[in-house]
């Protein structure tokens, strides 16, 4: 029996943290890739070196060359730029691309069996984009960005209130952009719906803070974007698939026909268990809602065609 092997392709601010989160929760062996010589390496070995005092006895590696991930079963992406200040996701869009088909190209020689978890942005495209050149089903090709933005709605709520996060339950559905949509009818607290606690005036002020909240930490940080939660998102999903816990998760998925669209990475909740993404649950929307999931999908439409050049040029 031998450890599963996790790589976490791109060693940056959240590639470092999910190689510390998946060494702290026991997942496999860990291998760190990036194009930055020295930095998965370095990387690698204080997270190597923290084994002793952790108790962990996972193999970890820093590597510049792809073959390294050879066998993976799972791939975490984040490789490609962040945001700086003053720029939306969309702005990395040409760049991140010509990034996601060198790695997709790499994923698909060398680990042919994974299962790919994206997050680099713009993910709606980038997710896309590995789905496109590695040719993978669609169960192990999928976007992390709903987790992470339903995690921000359940802690602005708990803020609110002042209770704790667990008694908290949100999803927010569509792109991973600034229409993202918070799902009200859906949110919540100790299963008393959050429109009989917190008034419709101020529930929209905390819904525009999950909209922009990636925007909020960029603009604190102002040399990168948020790595903390993202990691923790993204790891969560690798644990359901790992563990075959089969969570409902939203991710974004690749839709055919749920929803009403046909063809395109929404984030949705699905079953992520032993089969990658098992199912897509359809949950009921109220129309406004439905509409602003129709605007956000529109948005993914325009992005996934704007990133079509950029795949078929160099
Ligand atoms: O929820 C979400 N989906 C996100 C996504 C939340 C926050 C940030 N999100 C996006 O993740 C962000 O906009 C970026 O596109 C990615 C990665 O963010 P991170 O903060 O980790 O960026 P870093 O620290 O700049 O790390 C990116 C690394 C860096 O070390 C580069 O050298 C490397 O990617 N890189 C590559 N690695 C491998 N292969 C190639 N080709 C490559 N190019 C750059």
């Amino acid at each position: 029996m031998s450890r599963p092997k996790l790589a976490m392709i791109g060693a940056g601010a959240i590639g470092g943290t999910l190689a510390h989160l998946a060494l702290l929760k026991r997942l496999g062996d860990v291998v760190l890739y990036d194009v930055v010589d020295g930095l998965p390496q370095g990387k690698a070995l204080d997270l190597l070196e923290s084994g002793p005092i952790e108790g962990f006895d996972a193999q970890v590696s820093g590597t510049t060359n792809l073959a390294d991930i050879a066998g993976a079963d799972v791939c975490i992406v984040t490789a490609g730029l962040p945001r700086r200040p003053g720029m939306s996701r969309d702005d990395l869009l040409s760049t991140n691309v010509k990034i996601m088909k060198g790695v997709a190209e790499g994923i698909k020689q060398h680990a042919p069996k994974a299962f790919v978890v994206v997050i680099t942005n713009p993910l709606d495209a980038m997710v896309t984009v590995m789905k496109r050149i590695t040719g993978f089903p669609k169960q192990r090709v999928v976007g992390q960005a709903g987790v992470l933005d339903s995690a921000r709605y359940r802690t602005f709520v708990a803020m609110e209130l002042g209770v704790s996060v667990q008694s908290v339950s949100a999803i927010v559905l569509g792109g991973h952009g600034d229409d993202m949509v918070p799902v009200r009818s859906l949110c919540h607290v100790g299963g008393v719906p959050v429109e009989r606690l917190i008034k419709p005036d101020r529930l929209d002020q905390i819904e525009s803070r999950v909209r922009n909240a990636g925007g909020e930490i960029v603009n604190l940080l102002k040399t990168g974007s948020a790595f903390y939660s993202p990691a923790s998102a993204a790891i969560r999903m690798a644990e359901s698939y790992l563990f075959d816990k089969k969570e409902i998760l939203p991710c974004a998925a690749l839709l055919e026909g749920e929803y009403g669209v046909k063809g395109f990475y929404v984030g949705v909740p699905v079953q992520i268990g032993g089969g990658g993404v098992e199912k897509v649950i359809e949950v009921d929307l109220s129309p406004a809602e439905r509409k602003a999931l129709e605007g956000s999908v529109a948005h993914v439409r325009e992005l996934v065609e704007a990133s079509e050049k950029f795949v078929s040029g160099s």
